[in-house]
């Protein structure tokens, strides 16, 4: 027989998946976007320490205490990385603090395969999303509860806690997405957002 290409069930592309039945099912607190633990959810927190070269002053970053936690993520995969089709989605919680005049904030980066999307929401706080083109051009969008924000292609980005409470926001990426950290690493972005008498302005970065 020819021209019938059939697509495999679900349950034959198990391989792709985590194996506990339980895992296209989660819990998540929607005020605050914590996630139940589960075997699929993956925690990380990221230190002062882990973030060498991320804020733009080195002295003020080197005296403070680098066991400080900058930022929590919790992220649920229930597909294995870099399956293509599949969506990851993700809590990011970022403390409040400063770098010297610069607001604590997300490694950031691009993704490795550059035409992957992602949408960002807000649940608590206050800050900004940093965005990042190709050509380095650097800006931003307020992130307050209830703002939903879409990433395009080839656009690196960051998350900025501006305000004096955690900032948790919630993001969903497609599972073959990837990051490229070290793009971030080398040059970082173009600008960086600075507390300004109280005020958060973008500041372009020196080189
Ligand atoms: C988010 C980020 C999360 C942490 O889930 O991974 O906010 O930021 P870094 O990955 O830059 O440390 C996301 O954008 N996923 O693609
Ligand atoms: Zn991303």
């Amino acid at each position: 027989m020819t021209g019938t290409v059939s697509l495999p069930k679900w349950e034959n592309e198990q391989a792709l998946y985590h194996t506990r039945s339980e895992a296209t099912m989660q819990r998540m607190n929607w005020a605050h976007g914590v996630l139940e633990p589960a075997p699929e959810i993956r925690e990380t927190a990221r230190t002062l320490g882990q973030l060498d070269g991320i804020f733009q002053n080195a002295s003020a970053w080197r005296a403070m205490d680098p066991g400080i936690v900058v930022y929590r993520v919790q992220a649920w995969c229930p597909l294995v990385e870099g399956v293509e089709g599949g969506l990851f989605w993700g809590t990011t919680l970022v403390e409040p603090g400063q770098v010297d005049s610069e607001y604590f904030m997300t490694h950031g980066h691009f993704h490795a395969k550059r035409d992957r999307t992602e949408y960002y929401a807000t649940l608590e706080g206050e800050g900004a999303l940093i965005l990042m083109d190709e050509s380095r051009k650097t800006w931003t969008e307020p992130m307050t509860r209830g703002s939903v924000h879409f990433i395009p292609p080839r656009i690196a980005h960051r998350v900025a806690n501006c305000g004096s409470v955690p900032l948790r926001c919630v993001a969903c990426w497609p599972s073959d997405a990837g990051h490229d950290y070290e793009a971030i690493r080398k040059s970082g972005f173009g600008a960086q957002l600075l507390n300004v008498n109280g005020e958060p302005k973008l500041v372009p970065s020196r080189t």
